[in-house]
């Protein structure tokens, strides 16, 4: 039975339903080291009844950071901290995977190493704004990767896979979308290259497929999933021609048995077209492994989206931030605590590890 309470088997992992937490960026991390602080442990333990949590965007390095006080997984102190944070969800019958995150261009001087530019296809400024020192900032102006970054890259993917097995992580998911690098090299908006990872679609998927590939080689496929928003235009990315791009992504794709394919189908605040939500029917009718659902589901949607079999999984974002018996809230027909803007990004517990249960709010 398609049901979204029902369990699953995602890839090598069984999830005990298919109402999943989407990946959040909360900017509650240790700015100078990239270590998650004590209170992720409590916020992702408390959402362990979620069928699979997506951990937050987490940069591979340090110049994959984009904004303030987002966690990173490249150093042992890292991987400690995260650990914690995996054993306090296992230990509830929760299931956690990682997101691994670069930004790419869309970062700030000041959030890099010294005097480092950020890292994109082509030296071309995203009209787009990043969130940092306390304000919004217009992103700094990139520099095009040479072959030794690429090179550096592929191997900064495979350690983090390493630090997030090291972690406890159940597996990864490499972040191929919202307009953050692997995107950027998608999309010809972006990616201006003349050499073979430009140009052609075949050179423009050419290193989303080769950071796959080298996932590959350190975690099972089974373990490993990838986001993408083929239609999306957040971060200031477009494509001329998102379905045969995508297409070509997805035939790779379906050729690794990966975990699952997770696509953005609407962000929010940006309107999308009829033709758009036909591009991604057709990607995901030729996707033939698990899919995850999202973009501004609720509970009748997600439902019809799991009973025909159109998606085996739906994630939840902003209703996972307010809500963290959202799987329970849904089961039982409750009401939904109503997230707050205000407390998205940024600050400690409130908004974070306070929003009431249930219970509590009987
Ligand atoms: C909103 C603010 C900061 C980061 C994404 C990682 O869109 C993000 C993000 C979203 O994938």
């Amino acid at each position: 039975m398609n049901d979204l309470f029902s369990p699953v088997k995602m890839g090598s992992v069984e999830l005990k339903n298919r109402i999943f937490m989407a990946p959040l960026t909360r900017n509650r991390a240790h700015d100078d080291t990239d270590v998650p602080t004590d209170l992720a442990i409590e916020y992702y333990s408390q959402r362990a009844s979620a069928g699979l949590i997506i951990a937050e965007g987490t940069q591979i390095s340090k110049m994959g950071k984009g904004y303030i006080k987002t966690p990173g997984i490249y150093s042992d102190e890292q991987v400690a901290k995260w650990k914690e944070i995996t054993d306090a969800v296992h230990s509830k019958g929760g299931k956690i995977f990682l997101q691994l995150w670069h930004v790419g261009r869309i970062s700030y001087h000041s959030v890099l190493p010294e005097g480092e530019k950020p890292l994109a296809p082509s030296a071309i400024r995203a009209e787009a704004q990043t969130f940092v020192d306390g304000q919004m900032v217009d992103v700094s102006e990139p520099r095009a990767m040479t072959k030794d970054d690429i090179n550096n890259l592929i191997e900064e993917y495979k350690t983090a896979a390493r630090n997030a097995d090291k972690a406890g992580f159940d597996g990864v998911e490499i972040h191929s979308a919202n307009g953050y690098l692997l995107n950027q090299f998608i999309c010809d908006g972006s990616n201006h290259r003349t050499d073979n990872y430009g140009g052609s679609v075949e050179n423009r998927i050419r290193l989303v497929n080769e950071v796959v590939e080298a996932v590959l080689e350190v975690m099972d496929a089974g373990r490993v999933g990838i986001r993408l928003s083929p239609t999306g235009t957040f971060n200031d990315v477009s494509d001329s021609d998102p379905l045969t791009t995508y297409s070509a992504l997805i035939n790779h794709l379906n050729q690794h048995k990966l975990a699952y394919v997770h696509i953005v189908e609407r962000f929010p605040g940006i309107d999308v077209s009829n033709k758009d939500l036909h591009i991604v029917e057709q990607l995901i009718q030729q996707w033939q492994g698990f899919y995850i659902a999202n973009g501004d589901y609720n509970l009748l949607t997600a439902h019809d989206a799991v009973k025909s079999q159109r998606a085996d999984a739906v994630a939840f974002g902003r209703q996972y931030i307010a809500n963290p018996d959202l799987m329970e809230r849904l089961k039982a027909g409750a009401a939904l605590n109503t997230p707050d803007q205000n407390t998205f990004y940024g600050g400690g517990a409130e908004g974070y590890t306070d929003y009431p249960f249930m219970e509590d709010a009987r």
